[in-house]
């Protein structure tokens, strides 16, 4: 049906439907003719009540929200797959831990905690990382953080912890940020807060992009396999591009930069083909093992090094698709750590235990209906039936008179109805034999979670010194946002427990006396140093999945920003123009382009490394443009590469940019420069705690 494009009494004129476009119709499938006007009486007379095209438009754009999470309010999600590398059937019953190179289907979400759905990409936060699997045998939910440990240890903190970390109740500030007196006042009264805190205040939650974090499960889980066995296990998601944070003043820049950096660039990557990709490491331990360590395997507050019981990697997960609907994907997914498969299995970790009720409630509360199971996004890949009926949102329609079971009904004559299975169905482990599941009622913390502070200091102890002055330096600012006095100085009393030079510098950047220390329920252990706790020591020197920021302006050589962006390419890595102007720059060569961003709008923090190459004229130009002086400041600041030209130094002199190491001009020693991070030129450009 063909009609002809309509003009409106103003003259403009809407396309109709044609071969190529559907019809447009309301929500019951009736064809609307006009889809710009409401039905008025007369051409400028009233809009009349009976118009049940606009009512209907209006009514369902008046409940396009939904409640937004409690926490974790602000993610990104794409979808993707995991890839098997080795079967793991003598750990585990797991379908999708069956057959080598078998890949499952999943949907991946990232997240930050303590702000809003609208709220920025880049807070100091901790990141959350909720895997969706669905597998063969059911959906598992993998709800963990970019953290291996958490706050609290019981799940009857939880509520108390995010009051105090999300914006204060009277005066709903600060939004997505925990440098306010609220949470630091939570923080100095719940020592075992200690050891997540010393990792919220380190380079982990401000990370350069979602592509370089890690995830980990934080709680200790249970492999079953075939027989019954069971093995502890702590799940850990490694980023093959390796770890990468940014700077504090970055941070705090990029959030004006760009309010959805992470998400862009997540976005972005996908899109470009730049698959992000992880691998699924294992910490697998028996019984023995968790007896014999140090802390206790089900308190959240600890981790187990990789030095003592080592990762394992089983497998990886590609992200290659991104939503093709932000709400009824990103927004709707409904991650439950209670979604386990046969083979998975949960331990009594306090904190777990709650986490298992949790989520179920919240997302009815959130999606309104229990039936959220069969929005796609939620719903299993595998067949799945019960005798489960009725609700808001039904969208199935079970057929027959049996909706209970037992029942007789289904076999005679009816469609078969489903029933159980003791054989591919789930039971929980059992538990040891010597260990009572039973017990007096009690309201009590064991006496094995009581060592808030010897992790906490292993932690520090794990870190370059660089990374150790960004923590007090964080910590310093924090607190320095914490208008209660005693408040600062309980947390530094407690402290004093992690380590005594650690909370002397942190007093010292607040300019207050070193209260008197908290006493330590025990004394506090000094736990070998465990290298894979620190960024900077693991950090991957490539330019694979990084972007360089070139700065040029007309005239700038044709032939040097050719010859950059093809060996940045060829190392992996992309690269975009910044101009003064989007449009029109003439290079060297008169060739007239279109840069990637314009200058004023493009700082330097967008980029993981950058080249300046400008002619003498076009240098000069730039001497009186304080956008292009703080591009070149920001990222030596920051800790880039800096590439030029000769006929750029003078900007990089007016910009204070001293030559070291990290400062070339544009060349293969540059190519190699991108690809790291210079902190050993931190000292000179400001002064850490
Ligand atoms: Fe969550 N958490 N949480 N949490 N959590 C939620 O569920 C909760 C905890 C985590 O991308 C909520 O659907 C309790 C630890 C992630 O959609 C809620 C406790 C870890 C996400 C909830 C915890 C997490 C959530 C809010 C203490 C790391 C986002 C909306 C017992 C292992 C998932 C929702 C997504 C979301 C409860 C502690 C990770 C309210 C009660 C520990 C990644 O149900």
């Amino acid at each position: 049906m063909k009609n002809a494009n309509k003009k409106t009494p103003g003259g403009e004129t809407h396309q109709t439907t044609d071969d190529a476009h559907p019809y447009l119709t309301n929500n019951q499938g009736m064809h609307i003719a006009d889809n710009q006007n409401s039905l008025k009486a007369g051409e400028r007379g009233p809009v009349l009540l009976e118009d049940f095209i606009l009512r209907e438009k209006i009514f369902h754009f008046d409940h396009e929200r939904i409640p937004e999470r409690i926490v974790h309010a602000r993610g990104s999600a794409a979808h993707g797959f995991f890839e098997l590398y080795e079967s793991l059937s003598d750990i585990t019953r797991a379908d999708i831990f069956q057959r080598a190179g078998e890949k499952t289907p999943l949907f991946t979400r990232f997240s930050t905690v303590a702000g809003g759905a609208g709220s920025v990409d880049t807070p100091r936060d901790v990141r959350g990382f909720a895997v969706k699997f669905y597998t063969k045998e059911g959906n598992w939910d993998l709800v963990g953080n970019n953290i291996p440990v958490f706050f609290i240890q019981d799940a009857i903190k939880f509520p108390d912890l995010v009051h105090a970390v999300k914006m204060e109740a009277d005066r709903a500030y600060p939004q997505a940020g925990s440098a306010h007196d609220t949470f630091w006042d939570f923080v100095s009264l719940m020592p075992e807060t200690s050891h997540m805190i010393m990792w919220a205040m380190s380079d982990r939650t401000i990370p350069r992009s979602l592509r370089t974090i890690e995830g980990f499960g934080v709680h200790t889980f249970r492999l079953v396999n075939a027989k019954g066995k069971s093995t502890f296990v702590k799940f850990h998601w490694k980023p093959k591009l390796g770890l990468q944070s940014t700077v504090w003043d970055e941070a705090l820049k990029l959030q004006a930069a760009d309010n959805d950096y992470h998400r862009r660039d997540l976005f972005e990557a996908i899109d470009s083909g730049n698959f992000p990709e992880w691998e699924l490491g294992l910490q697998l331990f028996d019984q023995k093992t968790a007896d014999n360590l140090p802390f206790d395997v089900l308190d959240p507050t600890k981790l187990i090094p990789e030095e003592v019981v080592p990762v394992r990697i089983v497998g990886r997960m590609v992200l290659d698709r991104n939503p093709d609907n932000f709400f009824a994907e990103t927004e709707q997914v409904a991650y439950c750590p209670a979604n386990i498969v046969p083979g998975i299995d949960f331990t009594n970790d306090p904190l777990l235990q709650g986490r298992l009720f949790s989520y179920l409630d919240t997302q009815k509360s959130r999606l309104g209906t229990a039936n959220f199971h069969q929005i796609p996004i939620n719903a299993p890949k595998c067949p799945f039936m019960n005798m489960q009926r009725d609700g808001m949102m039904q969208m199935q329609v079970p057929k027959g008179r049996a909706n209970y079971e037992p029942n007789s009904l289904d076999m005679a004559g009816e469609e078969p109805g489903p029933r159980e299975c003791p054989v591919t169905g789930f039971s929980s482990f059992r538990g040891r034999p010597e260990e009572e599941e039973q017990g007096d009622k009690l309201r009590i913390r064991p006496a094995s979670f009581a060592d808030h502070y010897s992790q906490a200091r292993m932690f520090l102890h794990s870190q370059t010194e660089n990374e150790q002055a960004h923590m007090a330096s964080a910590m310093v600012f924090e607190l320095s946002k914490v208008t209660l006095e005693h408040v600062q100085m309980k947390v530094l009393a407690n402290f004093r427990n992690v380590s005594e030079n650690f909370a002397a510098r942190v007093a010292k950047g607040l300019g207050l006396p070193l209260p008197a220390k908290t006493p330590s329920a025990q004394p506090v252990q000094d736990f070998k140093p465990s290298p894979a706790l620190s960024i900077q020591k693991n950090m991957k020197e490539m330019l694979k999945g990084r972007c360089v920021g070139i700065l040029i302006n007309d005239g700038s050589d044709a032939g040097i920003i050719d010859k950059l962006q093809k060996e940045i390419k060829k190392a992996g890595g992309s690269s975009k123009l910044v101009a003064p102007r989007l449009h029109g720059i003439v290079l060297s060569d008169k060739s007239k382009i279109k840069v990637d961003g314009q200058l004023a709008g493009t700082p330097s923090q967008l980029f993981d490394a950058v080249a300046i190459v400008l002619s003498e004229a076009g240098t000069a130009q730039l001497l009186n443009e304080g956008a292009a002086i703080q591009w070149a400041m920001d990222a030596f600041g920051h800790l880039k590469a800096i590439g030029f030209n000769k006929d750029a130094r003078p900007l990089l002199d007016k910009a204070g940019v001293a030559a070291d190491e990290g400062v070339v001009e544009t060349g293969k020693q540059f190519i190699t420069a991108a690809a790291k991070r210079f902190f050993q030129r931190e000292p000179s450009v400001r002064k850490l705690a």
